[in-house]
Order: structure tokens, then C-alpha cells, then sequence
């Protein structure tokens, strides 16, 4: 990790810059894969399941024996974790259902709004070095609580044609029964286009790599949601000497085994205190089984000495990470001064790993700067807010005259007639 001391702004800015993502060469190779399964189908999922996932497929849909026979394979004890954290998670999304709201406004007008669900949603859980089982719980339980009608989850399968049987557990457990063995960007693109097997959806939800990410965005451009833009995952921990350092180096390295391209940064009070955590760090990365691509992630990473906590939270608000540590003795001042993160973690006992699985919040986070503009995932994602209104006879006599006014300021005349015609019919019966 490369340490800066005492940076200036434009220092630090330079050094936390974001790598600058290729989407035109990805784009290149994304379109091509839009377009045939757009075309073809289910043809071009085994097809492309076959390229890019060395496997033949027969049927695309998981089967209900391939469900069963997966739970046989998860272990007791790992089918009682992920049954706690579903239980937190939906605690903790359950409570995010708001109130609708009814309000009289003035005698005779009445304003609604109303969450409803977004009808179809996709579910995207990549494959590769990890089986991300957590993001099912974390993508599905908001989407059952809001009430989604049609919940279609996609991953690809493995070289046996297989889905990874935590994964299939998981999806059961929530009740998600139709999971398509699909990956990459066909997977994007069979859920913005529709095939034989998969239904076409409204939004698409979920991680993945830049294939993935380029298919979202294009997918954006047919008119279906996305969550949020995505980058590689990131961490910042922010920690003075009251920070136990194997504690901080641990949540540092728990992020940067994600990716080689994980963002890794620490933001250390004194130079005392970044030593003992990045020796921390030196230690601890040797005994990962994923010790090649924690290291890489880290030669790109950052340790920021930096005294004075005006400019450390200058510093934080301004990178806007996707995950905030906050290790300082004044926890409670520094918390209340951020602006700008996708979710925070409070104090020396609360690990991101926490929240990345179990503690209730959800881990599918803005990256790459978008905590400034964007929320995590939440029950919000998954509705929709109606406005509904109802003006009574009183209600238009109390109103109209203010419409008529305005429309006929905008040059509006239809606009004005359309409340005009109301009042002298109100008047003439
Ligand atoms: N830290 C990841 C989520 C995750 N971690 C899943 C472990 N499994 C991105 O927020
Ligand atoms: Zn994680």
C-alpha cells in the first residue's frame, strides 16, 4: 500500500482517483450478445452458455429436483447462518415499508401516494471465484417483501451445468422458484428482451463483472431499470489510535480479496497508527487463501496520513465510498458529518463483513463515487410511488380559480378550459 502524508487536496484527489473504466471496448463485445439473444433466444443462451461457461445445457431452468438435491448438499450449519441472516435482513427491510400517504390538502382535495411493486424484476448473482448465495438473500428478501409479482433470479452454471447449491438453497428458502442458469451479459440481455424461458423484466438488480455492468447500462437504454451503476467494491477505514489495527486490517483485507481491482483505502490520524495497521495488513494478507488477489487490489491501494479531522472528512465526503469504517474516539461527531457513503460501520466491533452478510442492512451498494447521488439497495428499490388525487365539487371551486390563473399565464388555454367548463357547470346546476 503507498502512503501519502499530509496531502493536499489536490494531492489526495489525485491519488484516490478512480481508475478510469474502458466502456467503449466492452460495449464493443456487449452489443453483438444483446443482439443475438434478442434474435434467438434460448438458442443463443445454451450457445453462448457453451462458449463462455464450457457447458452444454439442456434445460435453462433449474429444476425442482435440482433444488432438493441441493440442500442435501449445503451443511447444517451453513443452512442455520443464512436462515439468521434472512431473518435479520427481512427485520430490517420489513421496517422500511412506509406509511401511504392520504392528505387533505384543502377542503375538497385529496392527495395519495402509494408504494407499489414493480411488477417483474431480475435477480443477476454472478458466478466466478466466489458464490455470492449472500446476494440472494440480499436482492430477493426486498423484492418479496415489496411484493414483486414475478422475481426471475439468473447465475451462470458451472462446468457440469450446475448452480452453485448454497445459491439454490438460498433462492428456495426465500421462495424464488424460477432461477435461470444464465450468465454474463446474455443473462442481462434475456431478462431486457425475454426469451422462450425467461420472462422479460422491469428492473434488473445485482452484481457483476464489466460485461455485466456494460449489459445494464444497454439495458437502461430498452427501457428496463437498473439498480445502480457499478464498479469495482471498495472499503475506507478511517481510524486514529483508538483502533485495534489487526481489526482495521482485517476489514481492509476483507475487501480486497473481492477483486484485484477492490478499492483499499485507509485514512490513518497519525503515521504510528498507519505502521501498526499496515504490518497488520503484511501479516494477515499471507495466511488468505486469496492472498494473490488481495495482493494485487492492495498494490493499488492507499494509506492517507492525515491529522486533522476537518480534512479526513473532506477527504471522505469527497471519495463518497461505497463502504465507511469509522474507528476515532469521537465516533459519534465524525458519524454525524458524512455525506457521502454507501453504508457505515460504526466502531471497533463492527466489521463490514457484518454487514456484507448478516447484521440486516443490505450489501448491493453505490461504488465508484455514486454514494454522492445514489442509495444502496433497500425495499425502495423494488416499489414504484403512485400519486393519486380526488377533488370533489367543493374541491374545483376552492382550486380551479388558482389553475385557471396559471394556465392562462402559461399560454395554456386547454389546460385553463379543462377546469373553466367544471366551474360554470357548477354554477349553471
Ligand atoms: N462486500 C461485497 C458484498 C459481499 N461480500 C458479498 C461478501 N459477499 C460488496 O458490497
Ligand atoms: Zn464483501
Amino acid at each position: 500500500m503507498k502512503t501519502i502524508i499530509n496531502p493536499t487536496k489536490s494531492e489526495w484527489r489525485k491519488e484516490l482517483k478512480r481508475p478510469v473504466q474502458k466502456t467503449k471496448d466492452i460495449e464493443k463485445i456487449v452489443k453483438p450478445i444483446m443482439r443475438k439473444v434478442k434474435r434467438l433466444g434460448d438458442k443463443a443462451l445454451k450457445k453462448f452458455a457453451l462458449e463462455y461457461d464450457h457447458v452444454q445445457i439442456q434445460k435453462l431452468l433449474v429444476s425442482v429436483d435440482e433444488v432438493k438435491a441441493a440442500k442435501s448438499k449445503v451443511a447444517p450449519e451453513l443452512q442455520e447462518a443464512i436462515q439468521l441472516a434472512k431473518a435479520n435482513i427481512e427485520k430490517f427491510h420489513e421496517a422500511q415499508a412506509g406509511e401511504d400517504l392520504v392528505m387533505e390538502v384543502m377542503p375538497g382535495v385529496t392527495c395519495m401516494r402509494r408504494s407499489v411493486p414493480i411488477q417483474r424484476v431480475g435477480l443477476y448473482i454472478p458466478g466466478g471465484t466466489a458464490p455470492l448465495f449472500s446476494t440472494v438473500l440480499m436482492l430477493g428478501i426486498p423484492a418479496n417483501i415489496a411484493g414483486c409479482e414475478e422475481i426471475v433470479l439468473c447465475t451462470p452454471p458451472d462446468k457440469e451445468g450446475n448452480v452453485h447449491p448454497a445459491i439454490l438453497y438460498t433462492a428456495d428458502l426465500i421462495g424464488i422458484d424460477k432461477i435461470v442458469k444464465a450468465g454474463g451479459a446474455q443473462a442481462i440481455a434475456a431478462l431486457t428482451y425475454g426469451t422462450e424461458s425467461v420472462p422479460k423484466v422491469d428492473k434488473i438488480f445485482g452484481p457483476g463483472n464489466q460485461y455485466v455492468t456494460s449489459a445494464k447500462q444497454l439495458a437502461v437504454k430498452k427501457g428496463v431499470a437498473i439498480d445502480m451503476p457499478a464498479g469495482p467494491s471498495e472499503v475506507l477505514v478511517y481510524a486514529d489510535s483508538s483502533a485495534i489495527p489487526a481489526f482495521v486490517a482485517a476489514d481492509l483485507l476483507s475487501q480486497a480479496e473481492h477483486g484485484v481491482d477492490s478499492q483499499v483505502i485507509l485514512v490513518a490520524s497519525s503515521e504510528k497508527v498507519s505502521e501498526k495497521i499496515l504490518k497488520e495488513v503484511q501479516n494477515q494478507v499471507e495466511l488468505l487463501p486469496r492472498k494473490e488477489i488481495a495482493k494485487r487490489a492492495l498494490e493499488s491501494s492507499v494509506a492517507v496520513i492525515i491529522g486533522n479531522e476537518d480534512k479526513a472528512l473532506q477527504l471522505i465526503n469527497d471519495y463518497a465510498p461505497e463502504h465507511l469504517i469509522i474507528c476515532v474516539d469521537n465516533e459519534e461527531e465524525v458519524v454525524s458529518r458524512i455525506v457521502n457513503a454507501g453504508s457505515v460501520f460504526i466502531g471497533n466491533y463492527t466489521p463490514e463483513s457484518a454487514g456484507d452478510y448478516a447484521s440486516g442492512t443490505n450489501h448491493t451498494l453505490p461504488t465508484y463515487g455514486y454514494a454522492k447521488n445514489y442509495s444502496g439497495v433497500s425495499l425502495d428499490s423494488f416499489v414504484k410511488k403512485i400519486t393519486y388525487q380526488k377533488i370533489t365539487a367543493e374541491g374545483i371551486k376552492n382550486l380551479g380559480p388558482t389553475v385557471e390563473i396559471m394556465a392562462g399565464n402559461e399560454l395554456l388555454d386547454a389546460h385553463k378550459n379543462a377546469v373553466t367548463l367544471r366551474l360554470k357547470y357548477l354554477d349553471e346546476n
